[in-house]
Order: C-alpha cells, then sequence, then structure tokens
C-alpha cells in the first residue's frame, strides 16, 4: 500500500513539475527533500536542472517547507573531512543538465515546517539571473530514505 501510494506520488511529481516556458528555458525535474534526523537541524532539497537553449544563471532559490534556503556546496578535503560553502549563484549550461545531489550541490533548509512529513510535497521556487522563474514539487522523504524514484 505504502509502495502504490509513494509510485503515485512520484507519478504526480513528474506531471506537476512545471517549468515558465517551452523547451528553451530551463526545467526542473526529480525534486525531493530530505528531511533532518534530529528535528530542528536544517534539511535539503535536490533537484536537476535541465539546460534550455542558452546558459542561465540560479541566483536563489525558496522552499515553503522552511523558512530559509540556501544554494551549497558539499567537498571532501584532503584529510577526508566533509564540508560545504554556500553558492551566490549556479551557472546552468545550455543542453546540460545541472544536478543538485547528496554529496554535491544542494539547497540546505532551515527552520523547517515542524509539521512536515514523509510523503508529502512542497512546492520550490528557483529564481533565476534574468528575472525568470520557475516552480517545482518536491517529494519529501524521511532522513533515512533513499531518493524517491521518479
Ligand atoms: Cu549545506
Amino acid at each position: 500500500m505504502t509502495r502504490w501510494w509513494m509510485l503515485m506520488t512520484a507519478a504526480a511529481l513528474s506531471m506537476g513539475v512545471s517549468s515558465c516556458g517551452g523547451p528553451d528555458r530551463v526545467s526542473v525535474d526529480d525534486a525531493w527533500i530530505r528531511l533532518p534526523a534530529v528535528p530542528g537541524r536544517p534539511g535539503a532539497a535536490y533537484f536537476t536542472l535541465e539546460g534550455g537553449r542558452s546558459n542561465a544563471t540560479l541566483i536563489n532559490v525558496s522552499a515553503d517547507i522552511a523558512i530559509r534556503a540556501e544554494m551549497h556546496e558539499s567537498m571532501t578535503g584532503p584529510g577526508g573531512t566533509a564540508s560545504m560553502k554556500p553558492l551566490d549563484s549556479v551557472t546552468v549550461p545550455a543542453r546540460q543538465d545541472t544536478v543538485f545531489a547528496p554529496g554535491g550541490r544542494h539547497v540546505m533548509l532551515f527552520d523547517i515546517n515542524p509539521k512536515a512529513k514523509a510523503g508529502r510535497i512542497y512546492k520550490l521556487t528557483l529564481n533565476f539571473a534574468n528575472g525568470g522563474r520557475i516552480y517545482a514539487d518536491a517529494t519529501v522523504v524521511g532522513a533515512a530514505d533513499p531518493k524517491p524514484d521518479f
């Protein structure tokens, strides 16, 4: 039953992803959010941007599940220590995928709605330097859950 419901969620998500134009514009696929293991800690949002006809610059992401969202990049230092730094902007090259995924670029979500639960869908808003804006429906998973099946 749960499995069936998740599949339906994934199907609804892939239909619900919206872009603000035709295939010449950037579009967003496979958006999802992982809740923190400890309530009150930050969560993260991930997605794939499909480049449009020309390069684009993502300058800001907001999420209605969280009060504050920041673009970050995770990296592993020489000693194997993990760290991350904020990104002011992310270039989305034309006709290429730009991926936000665990271990790499992500959107850090601060002050997450305490009522948020796995299986729900929340909106992400992506703002671009040219004034373009894209909305994406992101599926929420629990802290220990894998990426949803898209
Ligand atoms: Cu981060």
